[in-house]
């Protein structure tokens, strides 16, 4: 077979990027080694960038988002036992962001790729992208016990974290950068009606929570735990119990608890790989770079290489220009970068280390009450939250 772009996941990066490509006319098939049912599933992000529902929206998949999506102007910071709102709408001059499940983007953009009948290829086994620094590159794989070739022009790997595409550059020709935090989130999904109309981030002595949402009957519910926690000693009783200690007493009393059904941990780290090109490959999304969930960044980060790597694609078969394309990883980094400052920032500043001394617990205080006295403070976090602008 032979494709112009094999796109390697069928993440949010690989599917958005499959349908600007598809919508220019330029034919992919994307490789994911997950079931379609899993892909499906997956309960994730949940804060979308005033960029990304529009990037949506250009890549033909924004229509159920702008119908059922819930724009929020301002979120509370929660600490010493109240409340103090961050106006987004406000502080960044008429900007918001939009709650809205990567579930339901994920499922919409699996749905415009099969109404286009364009191909996914699920439960793929062993995908390896080669060749990729000479003229020949191209992308095997495994399924049912038979070994497939796929040329190209392109390879996109949007394989996430733990995915193949980094792997297969040579070690001299990559550097990256990491920092693992001493924690991760416990988060739930409960078909209760969410606390408040808004988002809370809590600052607690007992540790960090954040109550979310993805509908208005339907909440998601976020504490942090030690990084060894294990799933199966939280009942739901024990979260609710330990959800409504971390919260300000109006929030406390005002939850409805219900049963969950979903229930997960995930640890915190930042990562970042230079650069996001070698050759015909280019990483996008989680494959390059892991932001910690505090400031909402990871998937409005691969919206925004997405836009990047199409627009140099487009420009390479449209206008045979190769200007964008070579300026892909420079650009995608400048960007990525600022959000993991802003992500490693919010993190530091609302979460409880365990090996923190005096002097940093009075500098997380301070930091938090610097914002609630100084617009200037307020503006640089609306401005980052709603996302900086591509
Ligand atoms: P994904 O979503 O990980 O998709 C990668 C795909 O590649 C497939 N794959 C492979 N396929 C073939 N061969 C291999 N060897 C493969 N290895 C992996 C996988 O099956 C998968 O289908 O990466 P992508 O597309 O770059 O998307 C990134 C986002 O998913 C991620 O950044 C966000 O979910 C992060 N994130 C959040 N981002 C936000 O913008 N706002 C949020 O509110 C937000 N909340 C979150 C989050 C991530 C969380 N977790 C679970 C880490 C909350 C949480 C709890
Ligand atoms: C979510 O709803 O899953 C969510 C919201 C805000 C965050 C992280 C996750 O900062």
């Amino acid at each position: 077979m032979r494709v112009q772009v094999a796109i390697i996941g069928a993440g949010p990066s690989g599917l958005l990027l499959g349908q600007f490509l598809g919508k220019a006319g330029i034919d992919t098939v994307i490789l994911d080694r997950s079931s379609r049912a899993h892909i499906l599933a997956r309960v994730r992000a949940g804060v979308l960038e005033e960029g990304t529902a529009r990037l949506a929206e250009a890549a033909g998949v924004g229509r159920r988002l702008r119908a059922e999506g819930l724009p929020h102007d301002g979120f509370s910071l929660a600490f010493d036992g109240r409340d103090h709102r961050i106006d987004l709408f406000d502080l960044t001059g008429g900007k918001r962001v939009i709650v809205y499940g990567q579930t339901e983007l994920t499922r919409d953009l699996v749905e415009a790729r099969e109404a286009e009948s364009r191909l996914t290829i699920y439960e793929a086994a062993n995908v390896v992208p080669h060749g990729f620094d000479g003229g020949t590159p191209h992308v095997t794989y495994e399924k049912h016990g038979v070994t497939h070739r796929i040329d190209c022009d392109f390879i996109a790997g949007c394989d996430g974290f733990h995915g193949a595409s980094r792997k297969a550059v040579p070690q001299g020709a990559i550097r990256t950068f990491e920092k693992v935090y001493p924690f991760g989130w416990l988060g739930i999904l409960a078909d209760v009606p969410p606390v408040d109309d808004e988002l809370v981030y809590a600052n607690h002595p007992r540790g960090f929570a954040l109550c979310s949402m993805r509908s208005r009957t339907r909440s998601r519910y976020y504490i942090q735990c030690a990084q060894d926690e294990k799933v199966e000693a939280w009942s739901d009783e024990r979260f609710w119990d330990e959800l409504r200690r971390r919260l300000p007493a109006h929030h406390a009393e005002a939850i409805t608890t219900g049963p969950s059904f979903e229930k997960s941990i995930a640890p915190l780290r930042s990562f970042v790989a230079e650069p996001m090109r070698f050759g015909r490959l280019f990483l996008v999304g989680d494959a390059a770079h892991i932001v910690p969930p505090t400031g909402a960044k990871g998937l409005n980060l691969a919206a925004s290489d997405v836009h990047y790597l199409a627009t140099g694609l487009l420009e390479h078969y449209q206008d045979r220009s190769n200007a964008a394309l070579d300026a892909y990883s420079g650009r995608a980094l400048g960007r990525v970068w600022k959000a993991v400052r802003f992500s490693w920032w919010m993190t530091s500043m609302l979460h409880r280390f365990p090996a923190t001394g005096d002097f940093d617990q009075k500098i997380q205080e301070a930091e938090l009450a610097y914002l609630t006295h100084s617009r200037a403070a307020e503006t640089v976090l609306a401005e980052n939250y709603v996302g900086l602008p591509y």
